[in-house]
């Protein structure tokens, strides 16, 4: 009787399990993660963003439409039942609503979803560490394999944001350092490589973030090995050097973007708008200061040949300043404050244009008011710290009552939007290089280039 009862019991008792995600561009990652869940139980349910939750948590280059999207789960076989999520805190109450057992994702969220463990069981399945294309071969825009270059601090904020970006899949870390890679490697689960041939052959497109003066050699040899390059600020510290690999990669039909990701923040992108509409007059002044106090240890204030504020922070200030004014300043001059052993931890930068002057300050050593303002001859647009997120700024005029207000989102940590950018580049989808061109990127070098040779005195540094 017992047996009998168990038996009945057993097979009534169904296993219910969730999961979530935006399965856009369907890749093996996402069939990989779906047989694995309904393997979990014996009933799957499945909930597909909408474009309205993507883009409220900040999910960026969503290509396929859901209809197109809940198509593809479908096409698996795995889901027992879809649904769509189009809020946050839904989980929550699809948990309950489904009597659901098992919330399942991918390792990538690992912890994330610990909350739910009060409701269910919560299981972070592995990533798929290899995407080599979207299943469907079909679809035209391809999944971009990222490779990183570098482990240091930046290196750790892209992978979080570059998880936000629908059709490009972080895969790879390579640096000369063999340990340092694997150690990341672990931490984010991806690939690590010591060789950087093994790195170039298994990624679209590479991220540099090692240090300055690395970026050009690693530019030049990505641009070799037919990769697509987003590489960080400076991007590289002489002008001709910058005149070269663009022109290089416009051989080649490759992508180069320097990655200053205040450029390709939309708030950035409505100021700079806002300030050549006219409504503050013709542009005659521009003060840009950015000062992050650095420890005394750090590289910025160690390494005698491109430490120091301005290779460090320079970009962010002049980048406000090239944008509006352009490149072609008739005088530069440059005024810091060294440290003993000759590093700046103040800088300067006083740029006298034929209708405008301008002022790009920046410290790691000296701390002062971070803030933007842009002086026209009707008005003036004042962006306080952190403008180089630019979440918030004020148009004032004359008229002291009249001040107007504008602000825009900035998602996490803000490099998704130059991902993003970079991604529709190499699709094609958008030649929207206008945000940081080729010659502003080379006027940005020419600069950097100006400041180390007037800065740092070379000749008693040894080689
Ligand atoms: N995934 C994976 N391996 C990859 C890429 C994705 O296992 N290389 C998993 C993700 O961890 C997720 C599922 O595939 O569990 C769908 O991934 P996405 O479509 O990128 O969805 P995501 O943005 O991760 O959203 O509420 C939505 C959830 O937060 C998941």
């Amino acid at each position: 009787m017992l047996i009998a009862i168990k038996q009945t019991w057993e097979d009534i008792y169904v296993t219910r399990v969730i999961t979530y995600g935006t399965f856009d561009l369907f890749h093996e990652g996402h069939y990989r993660l779906l047989r694995r869940a309904k393997q979990l139980g014996d009933y799957l349910i499945v909930g597909v963003t909408t474009e309205e939750y993507d883009r409220k948590r900040g999910k960026l280059n969503v290509i396929d439409s859901l209809i197109t999207r809940i198509e593809n789960v479908k096409k698996t076989g795995f889901a027992d039942e879809i649904i769509i999520e189009e809020a946050a805190g839904q989980k929550f109450r699809d948990i309950q609503k489904y009597k659901i057992d098992i919330f399942t994702v991918g390792s990538d969220w690992v912890g994330q979803f610990d909350y739910l463990r009060d409701y269910c069981k919560v299981i972070y399945l592995e990533r798929t560490k290899n995407i080599s294309s979207t299943m469907l071969r079909a679809q035209s825009k391809r999944i971009q394999r990222i490779g990183i270059i570098g482990t240091g601090r930046i290196a750790d904020r892209f992978i979080p944001e570059a998880k936000l970006v629908s059709g490009v899949s972080t895969q790879g870390v390579y640096n000369p350092h063999a340990e340092s890679a694997l150690r990341f490697a672990e931490k984010w689960e991806i690939n690590a490589y010591k060789n950087v041939e093994d790195f170039y052959a298994a990624i679209d497109a590479v991220y540099i973030a090692s240090p300055h003066e690395t970026h050009y050699p690693y530019i030049k040899s990505a641009l070799e090995h037919e990769k697509h390059v987003l590489c960080e600020k400076p991007m590289v510290l002489e002008k001709s050097q910058a005149e070269e690999i663009f022109s290089y990669a416009k051989q080649k039909k490759l992508v180069l973007l320097e990655a200053i990701k205040t450029a390709y923040c939309p708030g950035f992108a409505n100021l700079l708008g806002i300030a050549c509409s006219g409504i503050i007059g013709s542009i005659r002044n521009i003060e840009a200061c950015f000062t992050k106090l650095e420890n005394p240890g750090s590289r910025e204030l160690t390494d005698l040949r491109y430490g120091g504020s301005f290779t460090e922070l320079g970009s962010y200030v002049i980048l406000p300043i090239i944008k509006l004014f352009g490149k072609d300043y008739e005088q530069l001059l440059f005024h810091s404050i060294n440290n003993k052993d000759g590093i700046d931890i103040f800088t300067k930068a006083s740029f006298q244009y034929p209708n405008g002057i301008a002022t790009a300050t920046c410290g790691v050593g000296v701390k002062s008011e971070g803030r933007l303002l842009i002086s026209g001859t009707k008005g003036y647009i004042v962006a306080e710290a952190p403008w180089w997120k630019t979440t918030y700024f004020e148009v004032h005029y004359e008229d002291a009552e009249k001040i107007e207000k504008f602000s825009d989102r900035f998602l996490g940590d803000g490099l998704r939007y130059e991902i993003s950018d970079f991604l529709s580049m190499i699709n094609g989808s958008s030649k929207n290089d206008f945000k940081l061109t080729r010659g502003e990127s080379a006027a940005m070098a020419g600069i950097m280039e100006t400041f180390l040779k007037e800065n740092r005195n070379y000749e008693n540094m040894g080689s």
